[in-house]
């Protein structure tokens, strides 16, 4: 089958026939604003418009709001100088507008109070009250145990903010789950390869690719707005499409190199690729002497791993695995085997990561035009007159690396098991500070959560909704949305240097605030103003652009500028390039794992089997929603409600189960599913397992959309494999199985 683009989703293509998933989802967002707009726009000239950068997903397109004469917001569009946007939204960046609107926005900052019965319960409260109670907590447990027992837990645009005020105050105790359960993985086998990281996004040069290989990324599904756009063009191109994937997914469904992979075999399919690359010539040999250190480890490492060795575990045609090797080695080195992102699976992630950068080695794609760029990008300074930091007596640090040595950011996962009353004192957290993350939804392993949570002595929540975790906070912060406010601006690394510039489209709603306000006001509280000698966000801003040569008004006018590099994102023919390793070259053989005890090659070995009756519980993405933040965003519900699971028919027919039958889910460890979940037979998934989208399912009864649609994928990942070197947590060797009668769960557990 031909692959072209418009066989592939599009998100140019709402006005093109038969675009698929992303074109029509676009058109009808579009539709539902519009509709839902007041006032009728006669045309764009009617419209002022603001310059941001989308907060819907991390990929930070850049955009413009339009407003009408009355001021109200009528609709978002992609900035055409935008690298991430390319002048398009997708289809959640387009139904933006509905974080704004949501009617059950947090309006007012509450704090956890007893009722008359003693029952638990929520007052509002002023922005003072609330403060001062932060932070006379925070002093408390800064006399009681040490300041650095408190940890910080954030995600997004309010994380920087957040990170400053904590620094400030001497701690640095924060992590995200874009990292331990997220990314992190990638990161640590890149590094351990090439000695750079991965970052967002991913500096693939698609774009350019005569081929790329997807390992699981399932793009199209996975809907990051410029990197859909660039595999749109390299197959206009006609570039080559390798997914590997248990399931046929959308980007699979439109090349003929689909490998159905079993799940959680990957690395033997890997190994397979580099023995075919090495013993049958076909690498990239002048590339490989130049750059690469451990050529002859490798090869020798590498000798049994056949076709045939690899197809008997990873049930793909020895054939197949061969073809799609040759292809990749036929489009060197303008081939490249993607990153991905979300790869915390199996535990052995690193590991797995290591040998997809291996393999990008041996293509010559580091540093090659169509394989992997070097991003450049505009550096911001500092605001002037600020005292360094105070040193905090310890950090993330000390209770992670001696554990998980490839750790490069604080780890989720480990501050929680520090938060146990079980850990040791000396390093006990003793409060969470959330802002911007799900944490309870997005971070496996509930029961520890719930059990550290009890051990907190406060739990401080910043976000825009009434999301499951500010149940659990005693003291919730409305953040405003991005639409209403300041941020710091969007400079991150890509194939051109730009900035991008978020400001305050519409006035906050309710008694909602920025995070750099909250941040600065709970610095000021503990008596930390002399970091903060600017009053308010744009003061900063105004002072970064003039040193960067441009100005508050000019970046009102631009949204995003382009700013000149003399970086080349391409290693020049024959350069003498020096990788950031301990040897200065690419590590087939990773010196520094070898220091820090673990596998300097990537090793196979078999993941846990699926017991009968149960099915592997694999997770993804669905294109309107992103993660659980947007499943009561009131234009995005209506274009999808609730997950479904995808099952086999073969198996629906065992089961006796057909479309649209609700069943509840249950897990090896008898964790049943809070709801039901509508079914799905279809063909594009194996026998052996089973697929939903994550996000869904909530338990808060004030999301009044969202609640009890569909089901939660956290809930349910309970068999948690960590990695042993960067400590991410691998969620994907949970297995479940089907109960067609309502299990009666009276109460929503959380
Ligand atoms: N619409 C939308 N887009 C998003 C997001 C969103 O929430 N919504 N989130 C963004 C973020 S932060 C991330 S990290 C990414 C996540 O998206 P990706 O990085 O693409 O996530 P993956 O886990 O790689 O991809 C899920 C795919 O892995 C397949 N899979 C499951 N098990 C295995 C296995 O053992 N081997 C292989 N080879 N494949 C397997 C599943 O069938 C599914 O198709 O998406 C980003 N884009
Ligand atoms: N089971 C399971 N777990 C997963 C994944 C999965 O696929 N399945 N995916 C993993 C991945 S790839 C990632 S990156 C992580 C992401 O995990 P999280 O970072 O937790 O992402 P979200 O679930 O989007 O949670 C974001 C929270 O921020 C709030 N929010 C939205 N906008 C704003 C804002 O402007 N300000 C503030 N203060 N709050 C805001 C939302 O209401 C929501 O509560 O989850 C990981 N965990
Ligand atoms: S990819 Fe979509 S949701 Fe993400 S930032 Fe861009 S427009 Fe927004
Ligand atoms: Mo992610």
């Amino acid at each position: 089958m031909k692959t072209t683009r418009r066989q592939f989703i599009k998100i140019s293509g709402f006005t093109a026939a038969g675009a698929v998933v992303a074109g029509s989802v676009l058109g009808s967002v579009q539709k539902v604003i519009e509709k839902s707009a007041q006032g009728n726009i006669t045309s764009d000239s009617d419209l002022t418009r603001t310059p941001t950068y989308c907060e819907v997903c991390f990929w930070k397109c850049g955009a413009w709001v339009y407003k009408d004469k009355k001021g109200n917001i009528k609709k978002l569009v992609g900035n055409a100088n935008d690298q991430h946007a390319r002048g398009k939204l997708c289809p959640r960046g387009t139904g933006g507008l509905g974080m704004y609107t949501d009617k059950d926005r947090l309006l007012k900052p509450k704090i956890r109070v007893k009722n008359a019965k003693g029952n638990e319960t929520f007052k509002d409260v002023e922005w003072d009250e609330a403060i001062s109670y932060i932070a006379d907590k925070m002093e408390a447990i800064d006399k009681k145990y040490g300041k650095e027992h408190i940890a910080l837990f954030i995600h997004g645009a309010p994380a920087a903010h957040f990170e400053y005020l904590f620094k400030s105050y001497g701690v640095e105790n924060s992590a995200e789950p874009a990292y331990a359960q997220c990314a992190g993985p990638r990161e640590a086998g890149f590094f351990a390869t090439f000695g750079s990281g991965v970052g967002s996004p991913e500096p693939a040069d698609m774009q350019n690719s005569k081929c790329i290989t997807f390992i699981g990324n399932h793009v199209g599904e996975n809907m990051h707005n410029s990197f859909v756009q660039e595999v749109s063009t390299a197959i206009d191109n006609g570039a080559s499409i390798i997914v590997v994937d248990p399931r046929l997914s959308t980007i699979a469904a439109k090349t003929k190199f689909w490998l159905p992979i079993k799940p959680g075999t990957d690395i033997a399919l890997l190994l397979s690729w580099i023995h075919i690359l090495i013993y049958d010539n076909i690498y990239n040999k002048e590339y490989v002497d130049k750059y690469a250190y451990g050529f002859d480890q490798l090869k020798e490492h590498v000798k049994n791993y056949t076709a045939e060795w690899a197809s008997a575990i990873t049930t793909i045609d020895p054939n197949l695995i061969r073809d799609a090797v040759y292809e990749m080695a036929k489009a060197a080195p303008a081939s490249v085997v993607h990153p991905g992102r979300h790869t915390t699976w199996y535990g052995d992630d690193t590991q797995r990561e290591r040998a997809m950068a291996i393999i990008n080695a041996l293509l010559g794609a580091y540093g090659s035009r169509g394989g992997i760029y070097m991003g450049v990008k505009q550096k911001l300074p500092e605001y002037p007159g600020v005292p360094a930091f105070p040193e905090p007596k310890w950090t993330w640090k000390e209770i992670t690396k001696d554990k998980f040595k490839g750790a490069s950011v604080g780890v989720t996962n480990v501050l929680i098991d520090a938060s146990l009353a079980t850990y040791e004192p000396e390093h006990q957290i003793k409060a969470w500070f959330i802002a911007g993350t799900s944490f309870i939804n997005s971070i496996p392993d509930k029961k520890k959560i719930l059990k550290a949570m009890e051990n907190q002595e406060l739990i401080v929540v910043v976000d825009t909704m009434p999301m499951e975790m500010t149940g659990y906070a005693d003291v919730v912060l409305p953040e405003c949305t991005y639409l209403e406010r300041h941020d710091y601006c969007r400079a991150g690394k890509n194939r051109i240097a730009q900035v991008a510039y978020r400001e305050p489209a519409v006035e906050p709603k309710g008694d909602s605030k920025p995070a750099w306000w909250i941040a600065r006001e709970i610095g000021l509280k503990l008596g930390l103003e002399k970091y903060y000698p600017w009053q308010n966000l744009e003061e900063v801003l105004a002072y970064q652009f003039e040193q960067i040569g441009t100005s508050l008004k000019e970046m009102k006018k631009l949204g995003v500028k382009t700013f000149e590099s003399s970086d080349p994102i391409y290693i020049a023919p024959g350069e003498d390039y020096q990788f950031n390793t301990n040897t200065g070259k690419i590590e087939l053989y990773s010196t520094d794992f070898e220091a820090m005890g673990y596998d300097p090659l990537p090793k196979y070995t078999p993941n846990e089997e699926v017991t009968p009756g149960f099915y592997h519980f694999i997770y993804g993405r669905v294109p309107m929603h992103t993660f659980g933040r947007t499943q009561n965003n009131p234009y995005l519900y209506e274009l999808k409600k609730e997950n479904e699971i995808w099952i086999n028919p073969k198996i629906g027919k065992i089961w006796d189960i057909k479309n649209d039958d609700m069943i509840w889910l249950k897990n090896q460890d008898e964790v049943i599913s809070n709801f039901a979940i509508k079914v799905r037979l279809t063909e594009r998934i194996g026998l052996d397992s089973v697929y939903v989208a994550h996000g869904f399912g909530h338990t808060s009864k004030f999301l009044s959309k969202a609640f009890g649609k569909g089901i939660n994928d956290s809930e349910l990942i309970t068999n948690i494999k960590i990695d042993p070197v960067m400590g991410g947590t691998g969620m994907r060797a949970n297995f479940v199985t089907f109960l067609t009668e309502n299990p009666k769960i009276e109460e929503v557990k959380s």
